[in-house]
């Protein structure tokens, strides 16, 4: 019997839509697990639209938040921290004393980081956050979700074959991290479809770390909050640790964010908010359509 999973999810809320928190906490709820989220930001909508009003937490509110918790003694159970798009500096650094509060009070505990800085060859957010991330975050993270530009950053490698993806995946296992979902990559040659590439380093040993990818045809249209969904799903399957391990966690994990973006796609044509409620059976029961080659 697993222990049971309970989850610190400190991202963004928006009252209308589905990133951040609000495409993170109902499928790790509808698969079971129990979810604390912080809203890192409130915000109207996500930063895509014509307007977007709202607040921002300061570094020393997150703080301050994580105080009332540790002082009911409320820390010690969480088994996994999951943090996705941060906006400032000085908010990272709180996440960092973060992770380490929790790390420290249960070394067991699962720090899955998807470390967002950009996409499609443009930074989103300020260049410091970038070598916070490789000196201070990387180190306390077990699992990292990158896209492929993000992967490129953190590395300095130009990704541009799946090679190269599993280079940046060594160099990333190097300064931390045992799991790394490269979480989609576009290679030359290869158009219509989107590269996933899985990759986990053993124990405590110098054996090559095992890898595996799967390829899925990319869903026509513009979708936001993809990234945040695909961290919270990886963070689902990695804990019911299905029998064919990693290969299997992104099977499942990919086959739900393909039916969402699907259905999105078909009732709405391309630019609009994750149809995520409509989508619970293929959250609680993905039906895998591509399986996941080992390398
Ligand atoms: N991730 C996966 C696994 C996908 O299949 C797709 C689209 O098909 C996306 C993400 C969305 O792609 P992007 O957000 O990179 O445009
Ligand atoms: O999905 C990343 C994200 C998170 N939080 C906010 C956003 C976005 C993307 O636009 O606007 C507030």
């Amino acid at each position: 019997p697993m222990k049971p999973a309970r989850i610190l999810s400190i991202q963004s809320h928006v009252v209308h839509g589905y990133v951040g928190n609000k495409s993170a906490v109902f499928p790790l709820q509808v698969l079971g697990l129990d979810v604390d989220p912080i809203n890192s930001v409130q915000f109207s909508n996500h930063t895509g639209y014509d307007v977007c009003k709202g607040d921002v937490l300061e570094g020393v509110e997150l703080l301050r938040l994580v105080e009332g918790l540790e002082a009911n003694g409320l820390l010690s159970g969480y088994t996994h921290l999951l943090t996705g798009y941060i906006g400032s500096p000085s908010f990272l650094h709180a996440v960092v004393q973060v992770a380490t509060k929790l790390k420290a009070l249960n070394p067991g505990l699962q720090y899955v980081c998807d470390p967002v800085l950009g996409d499609e060859g443009k930074l989103y957010v300020a260049e410091a956050l970038v070598e916070t991330y490789k000196t201070q975050v990387l180190p306390l993270a077990d699992v990292l979700t990158p896209n492929q530009f993000e992967a490129e950053i953190l590395t300095g490698i130009k990704i541009q074959s799946e090679s190269d993806a599993q280079r940046a995946c060594l160099l990333l296992h190097a300064h931390g991290p045992r799991t790394v979902v490269v979480t989609s990559a576009a290679f030359r040659g290869g158009e219509g479809c989107l590269h996933v590439l899985g990759s986990q380093r053993h124990g405590t040993s110098w054996r090559a770390p095992d890898m595996c990818r799967l390829v899925v045809p990319r869903i026509a249209g513009a979708y936001t909050g993809t990234g945040d969904l695909t961290a919270a799903l990886l963070l689902a399957w990695l804990y019911r640790d299905p029998p064919r391990g990693l290969p299997e966690v992104l099977e499942k994990a990919i086959a739900t964010v393909q039916a969402i973006l699907k259905r999105t796609y078909e009732e709405g044509g391309g630019s609009a908010e994750l149809r995520l409620v409509q989508s619970k059976q293929d959250i609680e029961r993905p039906r895998v359509q591509v399986t996941a080659e080992r390398l």
